[in-house]
C-alpha cells in the first residue's frame, strides 16, 4: 500500500501488544511469544500494519521487561528465540511489520555490564554513573527519579552510588562512555539483522546527562534535576551517531520511534531531521499531562485545552516532523475511563475517541484492549499493585502514615496497572487470556466487554476500529490532508478539517467530547458543498450547517469540492 513519496509508517496504524498480558499459550498465567502467534489472524483480521512489542528480552521484571538483563536473549517466561523468529515470520507472512522495543538509556542491575561495574572491573567500571559520598546518607545530588523517589541508589559492593532514574533495578547507562555506545550499536545492528522493521527507543532523550551531574533548582523541570538529563547537551551527537553507525547503513526503510518526555515541536523537529536524523517519529506526552496534577493528583481540564496542544502538534507535523497518536499504551490508565464515559456510554465514548485519534495527521496507535473499549480497574488492596511505580507511590503515602482507602482513588485513576489487566478474548474464566490465574488482576468488566462478543456483533466498538483502520487505506487525506482546526472555541465539539487544495477536497472529522446532546455549527462551508459521511458511530447520514450532536458522537465525511 506504499505509495510512492510516503513511507509506509505514515501510512500504517500500529497495534502495541504487551507480551504478559496479550495471550497465555502455555497455562502458566503469563503472556508469551506462542499467545501472540495464536492471535496473529486476530490482527491480520483487525487490519493493523505493524506491532510496537513491548520488551520480551531477559529481565528480572522489577519493570516489566523495562530492566533489560540481557539485549540479545528472550525471557524464558515469554519463550525462545525460535519463538520470537517464529513470530517474525508469521507476521511478515501476513504483511505486518514487527517493531521492537529497545531501551538503551539504562539496563537491569542484573545486566552483565552492571555486575562487572560493580566489582570495579577496569573494563566495565565507567559504563554507569557511580559517585561517592563522604556518608551514605548524603546522596551525590538531588536529582529526582521519575518512580517518586531519589535518583541514586546505594550499591553495596562497590560502597558508592548509582545513577538510577527509574527504580533502583535501573542503572543509567554513561553514554559518555565511547565503549558503552559502540557495545549498544551492536546490539541495535545484531537485531536489525534479523529483519525487524524498527524500533521504538525507550526514553530516547535522556540519555545525555549535564557534565558533572550538577544539583536541579527544584520546580524547573517536573523531575528535580530533569534538566540536567532531560534533553541532555549530548543528546543530538548521540542521536546521530547511533543513526549513522546503524540505521543509516539499513537497506530496507526501516522506523524509529522515539518515545521522548518533556519535548516540544521545536525540538521534535530537531530530533527528527533538522539537527539529527536519528529518529522518524516522535512520541510526546502533552495531551497525557492535561488531567494530571504533580504526577498522582487529578486535575480539571478543559476541551480548549486539548485543542491547544494538539493544534501546536499539528502545525509541527506541517512543518514537517512526524508524531505517533495516541490515547493509550502500557504506562497510561485506559482512554475510556479517562476521556471517555465507560460507564453509560461505553461504546460511544470509545469509538468517538477512536475516531478523533485517527482523524489527526500523524500514525495511530491502538493498544492492545483499546479497541474493544477496555477501561481501568478497581483495586481493592494493596496486594493487587503490580507496578513498581505504584507500589512506591502506596509505600512513600503508607510511611507517612496513610491508609491504602485514601490512595486507592489516585491508584485507580493513574495507575499503570490498569493499562496491563489480561486481554479480554472472551466471557469464559480468565477472558479466554489463560487457563490459569494471571499474574495480575482480570477486569471486572472481561464478561460484557470482549473480543469474541464485539466480533460477533454487527455494530460494536471492535467492529468500528476496523471500519476506522481500513478507511485510512481507502483515503490518502487521512495520511496526507493538511490539517485546520474548526470551531475552536466550542467547548463540548471539537471539530476539523483534513484538506488537499491539489485535489480539492476535504474531510471533516466532528466529536463531541461530552455525555450532553450539543448543538454546533461546524464549519459555515458546509451549507455550500455536498459531503459524503464516511463513518460515523452513531448512524449519522448526513452533515448540515447546524448540527446536533448525541452525546459522544462523532462522524468523518469527504467534500467533493473543496470549499474556499
Ligand atoms: O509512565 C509515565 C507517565 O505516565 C512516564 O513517566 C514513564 O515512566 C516514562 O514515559 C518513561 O516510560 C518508559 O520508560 C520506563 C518504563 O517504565 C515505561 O514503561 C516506558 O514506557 C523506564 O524504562
Amino acid at each position: 500500500m506504499t505509495s510512492e513519496d510516503c513511507p509506509w509508517w505514515k501510512e500504517a496504524v500500529f497495534y502495541q501488544i504487551y507480551p504478559r498480558s496479550f495471550n497465555d499459550s502455555d497455562g502458566d498465567g503469563i503472556g508469551d511469544i506462542n499467545g501472540i502467534v495464536e492471535k496473529i489472524d486476530y490482527l491480520d483480521w483487525l487490519g493493523v500494519d505493524c506491532v510496537w512489542l513491548n520488551p520480551v528480552y531477559l529481565s528480572p521484571g522489577k519493570d516489566q521487561g523495562y530492566d533489560i538483563a540481557d539485549y540479545r536473549s528472550i525471557n524464558p517466561e515469554y519463550g525462545d528465540m525460535s519463538d520470537w523468529e517464529n513470530l517474525l515470520s508469521e507476521l511478515h507472512e501476513r504483511d505486518i511489520g514487527l517493531v521492537m522495543d529497545l531501551v538503551l538509556n539504562h539496563t537491569s542491575t542484573q545486566h552483565e555490564w552492571f555486575r562487572k561495574s560493580r566489582r570495579g572491573d577496569p573494563e566495565y567500571e565507567d559504563y554507569y554513573y557511580w559517585r561517592s559520598t563522604d556518608d551514605r546518607s548524603t546522596r551525590p545530588n538531588n536529582w529526582e527519579s521519575f518512580f517518586d523517589t531519589p535518583a541514586w541508589s546505594f550499591d553495596e559492593v562497590r560502597e558508592a552510588f548509582y545513577l538510577t532514574l527509574f527504580s533502583e533495578a535501573q542503572a543509567d547507562l554513561n553514554w559518555d562512555n565511547s565503549e558503552v555506545r559502540s557495545d549498544l550499536f551492536e546490539i541495535v545492528n545484531w537485531w536489525l539483522s534479523r529483519g525487524i522493521d524498527g524500533f521504538r527507543l525507550d526514553v530516547i532523550n535522556l540519555i545525555s546527562k549535564s557534565d558533572g551531574l550538577p544539583d536541579g533548582t527544584p520546580g524547573k523541570s517536573f523531575l528535580t534535576g530533569g534538566e540536567h538529563f532531560i534533553n541532555g547537551p549530548e543528546m543530538h551527537r548521540y542521536f546521530e551517531e547511533l543513526y549513522r553507525e546503524t540505521l543509516a547503513e539499513h537497506p530496507r526503510e526501516l522506523v524509529a520511534l522515539g518515545e521522548c518526555v518533556d519535548i516540544d515541536p521545536k525540538l521534535a523537529e530537531a530530533m527528527t531531521g533538522t539537527e539529527s536524523n536519528l529518529l522518524d517519529m516522535v512520541i510526546f506526552f502533552d495531551h497525557m499531562l492535561l488531567d494530571r496534577d504533580d504526577r498522582w493528583g487529578k486535575r480539571e481540564w478543559e476541551l480548549q485545552e486539548l485543542k491547544k496542544v494538539m493544534r501546536k502538534w499539528q502545525d509541527a507535523v506541517e512543518d514537517g516532523t512526524w508524531v505517533s497518536l495516541f490515547l493509550s499504551n502500557h504506562d497510561q490508565p485506559r482512554q475510556v475511563s479517562r476521556f471517555g464515559n465507560d460507564v453509560e456510554y461505553r461504546y460511544e465514548s470509545a469509538t468517538m475517541l477512536a475516531t478523533w485519534l485517527h482523524g489527526h495527521k500523524g500514525t495511530p496507535f491502538v493498544y492492545q484492549g483499546e479497541e474493544i473499549g477496555m477501561g481501568n480497574v478497581s483495586f481493592e488492596s494493596p496486594d493487587e499493585i503490580r507496578d513498581v511505580w505504584a507500589k512506591n507511590y502506596w509505600e512513600n503515602a503508607r510511611s507517612k502514615g496513610k491508609e491504602f482507602d485514601e490512595v486507592r482513588e489516585d491508584l485507580e485513576r493513574f495507575s499503570r496497572d490498569n493499562a496491563r489487566t489480561p486481554m479480554q478474548w472472551n466471557d469464559k474464566e480468565f477472558s479466554g487470556f489463560s487457563e490459569a490465574s494471571p499474574w495480575i488482576k482480570i477486569a471486572e468488566s472481561y464478561e460484557t466487554v470482549n473480543v469474541a462478543d464485539q466480533r460477533a456483533r454487527e455494530t460494536s466498538i471492535l467492529r468500528y476500529y476496523k471500519e476506522l483502520i481500513s478507511l485510512r487505506d481507502r483515503e490518502p487525506l487521512l495520511v496526507e490532508g493538511d490539517f485546520e482546526m474548526l470551531v475552536p472555541a466550542h467547548n463540548s465539539i471539537y471539530a476539523f478539517a483534513r484538506t488537499s487544495e491539489a485535489e480539492n477536497e476535504e474531510l471533516i472529522i466532528a466529536c463531541n467530547f461530552t455525555d450532553d446532546s450539543v448543538t454546533s455549527e461546524i464549519a459555515p462551508r458546509i451549507a455550500d458543498s455536498e459531503y459524503n459521511v464516511l463513518l460515523a458511530n452513531l448512524g449519522r447520514d448526513t452533515l448540515s450547517e447546524v448540527m446536533q450532536f448525541q452525546p459522544y458522537e462523532a462522524v468523518i465525511a469527504k467534500s467533493q469540492s473543496h470549499p474556499t
